[in-house]
Formats: structure tokens, C-alpha cells, sequence
């Protein structure tokens, strides 16, 4: 049986689109992956704060016969052999290959969260896939790529905090305007276009971004603003 698969590459060491070329010949010559499609690849601020110089962010189409486990395996290997060193978190790196979509399955398990858990807010994620996939609709947002991609791109945005604001590590809505001016409006309504809460119990909301108890909130804050926000510039080869 095979399945559609979704995978995100970034990299910001090197000569990524060299790279990219190279992982994605790499990917192609597995004998039980077949590729469907490519997106272009874009020019994207880097997110995080020891994430580096400006990203290249890409995303293919395949097929495969392989469970989650072994393409993340092979996927693995693939980001090695490009002199991946885990050091910090959300590090530069030269390559990085994120599954972020496996058909319609959702796993959650130690090595694996399928669908990405930040596939769906992040524009450096999902302007390429949109290229390759729009139209697959996310089994837990219940919208397609292009759905929620083109939510991120209407300008005000509308957000709501819940809860996060009496959080000890403090971030408030005026901290938020005045960081991202003229880009974001705060509403009361249950419509924003994008929550914030520090419930992270039961399923993930449509558009609600759950922070983690053991993050901290100001920082994510501001990354999961940015990462909405900023528009990737398509590279002409
Ligand atoms: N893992 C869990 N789910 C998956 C999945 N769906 N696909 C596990 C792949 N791996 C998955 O990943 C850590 C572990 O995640 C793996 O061992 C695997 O078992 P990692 O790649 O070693 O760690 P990381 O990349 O430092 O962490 P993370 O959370 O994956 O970082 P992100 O979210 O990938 O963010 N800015 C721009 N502009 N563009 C970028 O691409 N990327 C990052 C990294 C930061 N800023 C960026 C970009
Ligand atoms: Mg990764």
C-alpha cells in the first residue's frame, strides 16, 4: 500500500539550494519512494534565536510504500550525511527534512508528531507545500493548505490570548502590538484568525496554538508571530 507523503526541507548553512538539489535526488533513488511533485524554493527570515542567517525553505511531493518510522530513518541519514550537528534547538543547520504530512494519518508518538505541529501557522512551511498540495485538507484543522495559508495572509490579522496572559513569564497584548505594529488586531470574538492559550489539554483547536508548560511563553510568542507573518520570496532559478 502507498502512501502521499509531504516533506519540508529549510537549511541556512552552505549552499542550500545545492543541497536541496542533492537530498532530493537522494530521496528520489530509494527504491520505494516515487516523487510526484517540487515546489520552488524560497528565501525565508529565519526564525528562533540562535536560528541564524536568512533560510531556504522547500517542500516536495512523494509516494511511498515505507511505514513513518523508516522514511523518517531514511530521512535521517539523508540530513547526516549534510553534516547535520544537533546543538541547540531550532540551530542553524544545513539541512533539515521534516515529514509533515504521512496521507491522512496522525501519529504522536516519541520520534513521531504527524501532521508537523507546526505545519499549519508556519508561512515558511506552508507557502511551498501550497505550490505542491493545496488541496489536501488537514485532518485535525479540518482546512486545506491553501485554506491555511491564505488565513496568514490577510492584513490586520485578528488574534486573541487566552489564558497565556497570567502566565509568570509575562507577555502582554500591548508587548505584541507594539512588537508587530499595524500587522495584528486583538479581538474578543471566538473568529481570530489565530488563539493563543496555555490550555494544552485535550485535541488542538482550529487556529488555537497551545504553548507547552516547559516553554517559555514570551519567546514562542514572538516566534509563532513571526513565523505567521513573514512572507517567503520564491527564488528564481
Ligand atoms: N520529529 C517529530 N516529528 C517529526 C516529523 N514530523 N518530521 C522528531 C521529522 N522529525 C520529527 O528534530 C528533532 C526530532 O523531531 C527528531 O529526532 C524526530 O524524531 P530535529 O530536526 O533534530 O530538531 P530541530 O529541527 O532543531 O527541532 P524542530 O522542533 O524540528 O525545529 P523546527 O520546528 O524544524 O524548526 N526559520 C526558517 N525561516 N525556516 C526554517 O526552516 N526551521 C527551524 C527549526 C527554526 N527556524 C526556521 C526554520
Ligand atoms: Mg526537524
Amino acid at each position: 500500500m502507498s502512501t502521499v507523503v509531504a516533506i519540508a526541507l529549510g537549511g541556512n548553512q552552505g549552499d542550500v539550494s545545492a543541497t536541496f538539489e542533492i537530498a532530493i535526488a537522494k530521496i528520489g533513488q530509494i527504491p520505494s519512494i516515487q516523487m510526484i511533485r517540487q515546489s520552488r524554493n524560497y528565501r525565508t527570515r529565519s526564525i528562533g534565536a540562535d536560528a541564524g542567517t536568512d533560510y531556504i525553505n522547500a517542500a516536495i511531493l512523494v509516494e511511498t510504500e515505507l511505514t513513518a518510522e523508516g522514511l523518517l530513518d531514511r530521512l535521517q541519514s539523508i540530513e547526516q550525511e549534510h553534516g547535520r550537528v544537533r546543538t541547540v534547538h531550532w540551530g542553524p543547520r544545513p539541512l533539515d527534512l521534516d515529514i509533515i504530512r504521512f496521507g491522512d494519518e496522525i501519529i504522536e508518538t516519541q520520534r513521531l508528531m504527524i501532521p508537523h505541529p507546526a505545519c499549519w501557522y508556519r508561512r515558511f512551511v506552508l507557502d511551498p507545500w501550497c505550490e505542491i498540495d493545496d488541496g489536501w485538507e488537514h485532518p485535525v484543522h479540518r482546512e486545506t493548505v491553501s485554506q491555511l495559508r491564505d488565513r496568514f495572509r490577510k492584513r490586520p490579522l485578528t488574534f486573541g490570548f487566552r489564558n497565556a496572559i497570567s502566565n509568570s513569564d509575562r507577555i502582554t497584548i500591548e508587548d505584541v502590538a507594539a512588537e508587530f505594529a499595524g500587522q495584528f488586531q486583538e479581538v474578543e470574538s471566538i473568529d481570530a484568525d489565530l488563539w493563543i492559550t496555555t490550555d494544552s489539554h485535550g485535541k488542538p483547536q482550529p487556529r488555537t496554538f497551545a504553548c507547552p508548560s516547559n516553554r517559555k511563553l514570551s519567546e514562542l510568542v514572538r516566534f509563532l508571530f513571526q513565523s505567521a507573518i513573514d512572507e517567503p520570496v520564491p527564488i528564481r532559478s
